[in-house]
């Protein structure tokens, strides 16, 4: 059953980090590259950048979208497993202010065989600042959502400087039946601390709602991550 979006909003209300105003404007975004693998990942002059990830159909894609003010440049779909490739979108004037990264997804519907690409990106990539974890609010983590946790975690740590922070968001709230945001929500944010301490705790977000719901603090937070007070 769909919630009307004002509704929803009130009770939403709260739940995300304020925001006080649009932290950048997102003029120009433009696809640069798909990488297969490691060697077609592009240089992109070490301009500061983010990633996405998440299990196969948790609305990667979508969000970005949403985050660009574009309705296609980044294809979704209702099938998993649409997103094949580490995808590389510049943002701002050509060389760039800040770099998104979308990334196949994970799980049972993901794409294992990027498993590899993925784990060299994370472990070899200086620019990158943070990673976002997507997580569908109609369902609870699952344990592929745990081992990604965890992996991420471990990642972080092992060389004992931590390079880049994990965020993580739960997506399609638009979804969850309104009576149930108040038990749902925080049984996801319980989740993901035990799996990982270090996570950020959840935006919520719905590219669906009119208004659509956490876009811009999505916005905000890769501004801020990358030190960008404004993308041009
Ligand atoms: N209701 C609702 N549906 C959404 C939302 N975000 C994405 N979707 C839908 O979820 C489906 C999957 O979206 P994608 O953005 O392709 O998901 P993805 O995580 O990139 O998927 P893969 O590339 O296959 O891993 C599409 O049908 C989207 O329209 C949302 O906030 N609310
Ligand atoms: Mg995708």
């Amino acid at each position: 059953m769909r919630i009307p979006a004002a509704q929803k909003v009130s009770v939403l209300k709260g739940k995300s980090p304020a925001v006080s105003a649009v932290p950048f404007r997102v003029n120009i975004a433009e696809f640069v590259a798909a990488a297969a693998t490691v060697d077609q990942i592009p240089a992109l002059n070490g301009r500061p950048e983010v990633i996405v990830t998440g299990r196969a159909n948790s609305g990667k894609s979508t969000l970005l979208n949403a985050v660009l003010g574009r309705n296609d440049l980044l294809r979704t779909s209702k099938k998993a497993g649409c997103t094949r490739t580490l995808n590389f979108y510049r943002v701002g004037e050509h060389p760039g202010s800040v770099v998104l990264v979308d990334a196949p997804g994970y799980g049972a519907r993901g794409r294992a065989e990027w498993g590899d690409l993925f784990n060299t990106y994370l472990t070899t990539r200086q620019q990158l600042k943070r990673i976002y974890i997507l997580f569908n609010g109609k369902h609870l983590l699952n344990p592929a959502d745990l081992e990604m946790l965890s992996y991420l975690s471990d990642t972080l740590l092992k060389d004992g400087a931590q390079k880049y922070t994990i965020q993580s968001i739960i997506t399609k709230v638009d979804c969850i039946p309104t009576e149930s945001l108040g038990q749902v929500i925080p049984k996801m944010q319980k989740q993901i601390w035990e799996a990982a301490p270090l996570c950020l705790p959840p935006i919520l977000t719905s590219a669906m709602m009119r208004p659509m719901h956490g876009i811009h603090a999505v916005r905000k937070n890769i501004a801020d991550v990358c030190g960008l007070g404004r993308i041009k």
